[in-house]
């Protein structure tokens, strides 16, 4: 059987370097405000307070650990662009959390963003440079607990989060898809294709909705939402 060409990619390009100034920044900024996510959480729920500065303090090494994959490009991340990237999402998490409504926080940061971290992640390691791969192949293990942590304690409180879900779902899924487009480009000179990424956050998501308890038809009516933002 013929086997895949592996195609070289060319670390120290221009082009390169260019793309991962901006993609290594959005990480960055990810897991600075994953961090930020989980400190508020903690707030939220008091009884969960140990557990979720626990998971803060991982998003804090992730962050520490993609700088370190910046600089072993001589990359300067441009963090301008990670917080525009991530300000609708920032602004609908603050929001939700001034008025306590810790399920939406939930699905904004343990679901959504932990679903894109892993699809990114998982998609990333087989082209990423040594360095690098061997950071996010640690980061997205982390990654995982986190998704678990949202889907156990949603999954305990379904009935009464099930509506809000519903509604933080089809006004954050969007914002999700809208972001994808705007990394398509770079993503792609880094190796990782657009359709690659959709499909794993698809999957993720949509394992993580029937954990929590939501049915097929269910996954599938809400999975869809924002799909051609
Ligand atoms: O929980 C976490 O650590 C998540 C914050 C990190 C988000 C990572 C977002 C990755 C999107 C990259 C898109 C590249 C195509
Ligand atoms: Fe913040
Ligand atoms: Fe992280
Ligand atoms: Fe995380």
């Amino acid at each position: 059987m013929p086997q895949l060409e592996a195609i070289a990619i060319d670390f120290q390009s221009e082009t390169y370097k260019d793309a991962y100034s901006r993609i290594n920044a959005i990480v960055i900024e990810g897991e600075q405000e994953a961090y930020d996510n989980y400190i508020k959480l903690g707030e939220m729920l008091p009884e969960q307070k140990e557990n979720l500065a626990g998971l803060a303090k991982m998003e804090m090494r992730h962050k520490k650990g993609f700088q370190s994959c910046g600089r072993n490009l001589t990359v300067t991340p441009d963090m301008e662009f990670g917080r525009e990237f991530f300000a609708s999402l920032h602004q609908n998490f603050q929001d939700a959390a001034t008025q306590g409504k810790v399920v939406t926080c939930l699905l904004i940061q343990s679901l959504i963003i932990e679903c894109f971290a892993i699809a990114a992640y998982n998609i990333y390691i087989p082209v990423a440079d040594d360095f690098a791969r061997k950071i996010t192949e640690g980061v997205v293990k982390d990654e995982y607990l986190h998704l678990n942590f949202g889907e156990e304690w949603l999954k305990a409180n379904f009935e009464t989060s099930k509506a809000e879900l519903e509604d933080a779902n089809r006004q954050n899924l969007p914002i999700i898809w809208r972001m994808l487009n705007q990394v398509t480009d770079d993503a792609r000179v880094l190796g990782m294709e657009k359709e690659a990424l959709v499909e794993d956050f698809m999957i993720a998501y949509g394992e993580a909705l029937s954990n929590i308890g939501f049915s097929t038809r269910d996954i599938m009516r809400m999975s869809a939402y924002g799909l051609t933002a």
